[in-house]
Parts: C-alpha cells; structure tokens; sequence
C-alpha cells in the first residue's frame, strides 16, 4: 500500500505518460501528411511506448492497492512543421518528463516508499535512453541539415528505428 499523496503524484503522471502519447501521436499524423513515412512510424512507434509506460503506472496502482483517478488528457501542443523545430520541440518535452519523474523520485525518498523508489528507476533509466535519443536525431539534423537528401537519409533511419521498437514490444508482449 503506498500514501495517497504517493498515489495522487502517479495519477498525475499517468496523466503525462498519455499526454506524451498523443504529443507523439499528433506528431505521427502531422509527418505522415508531410510525406515522411519514417519519421511518422517513429512517432507512431513513441506512441505505443508512451502508453505502455502510462500502462505500468497504472497497473503499480493497482498492485498497490491504491485508487486509479483518470483525468482528462489536454489537447497537444501545436508544433511547427519545420523538422528541425519538430525535434527541438520533443527534446524539451522529454526533458520535462524527466523532470516530473524526478519529482516522483524525490517525493518517494521522501516518504521513504521504498517500493515507489525502486518501480520509478525503470522511468529514470528510460528517460536517459530517451534523451539520448531525441538528442541524437537532433544532432544529425543540425550537422547535416533538415532539407532534401539529409532529411531523406535521417526519415529512413526512423524507420528503421521504429522498427527496432515495434519488434523489442511485440517481444514484451510475448513474454
Ligand atoms: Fe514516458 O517516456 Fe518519455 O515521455
């Protein structure tokens, strides 16, 4: 059983983890009508990943033994069509995720919720791996630019790496 605050700042982030959900989901549909077919399933792919990690919050309530309160979901925000700004915009909202994982983390110890400590370090290591991801990308973009043959290049490695994610999912769905 964790402490109703406890429980109250993972609804909260439940909430987060399906907003980051539809960001990417948005994201998805609005590079998909852009003609980038990778980059859309890499968003697509983020997506599932979003709700899969809003799923264990949900799930560790449960087990807890602590009440699931479901709000609703704010509409995206509107970001640029210019990649560059796409993936600018992406960074900064991951590193608010971190944030507010942190937060979490922070509050755990404070409670001293040992159990809530040891379940959000699976949040932290992810949001390192997600991160660096993003950053990577974004890395690429700015040395090789986000027009033409570079943007050609770059949507062929999202998909690529969607489908990396896909299959490392229909792998955890399996076991
Ligand atoms: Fe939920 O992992 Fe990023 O946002």
């Amino acid at each position: 059983m964790i402490s109703k605050d406890m429980a109250t700042l993972i609804n909260a982030q439940i909430n987060r983890e399906m907003y980051s959900a539809y960001y990417y989901l948005g994201l998805s549909a609005q590079t998909e009508a852009m003609n980038l077919k990778g980059t859309a399933a890499w968003f697509l792919a983020k997506h599932g990943e979003e709700m899969t990690h809003a799923l264990k919050m949900f799930r560790y309530l449960i087990d807890q033994d602590a009440a699931v309160t479901l709000k609703a979901v704010p509409v995206p925000e509107t970001v640029g069509s210019v990649v560059m700004e796409i993936f600018e915009r992406t960074l900064e909202h991951e590193r608010g995720v971190t944030r507010s994982i942190n937060d979490l983390v922070d509050h755990a110890l404070t409670e001293k919720d040992h159990a809530t400590n040891v379940f959000l370090h699976w949040f932290v290591t992810e949001q390192i791996e997600e991160e660096a991801t993003v950053k990577d990308i974004l890395g690429r973009l700015r040395i090789f630019g986000d027009q033409g043959q570079s943007l050609l290049m770059i949507d062929n490695e999202l998909a690529a790496l969607a489908q990396q994610i896909n299959q490392a999912a229909a792998t955890a769905a399996a076991q």
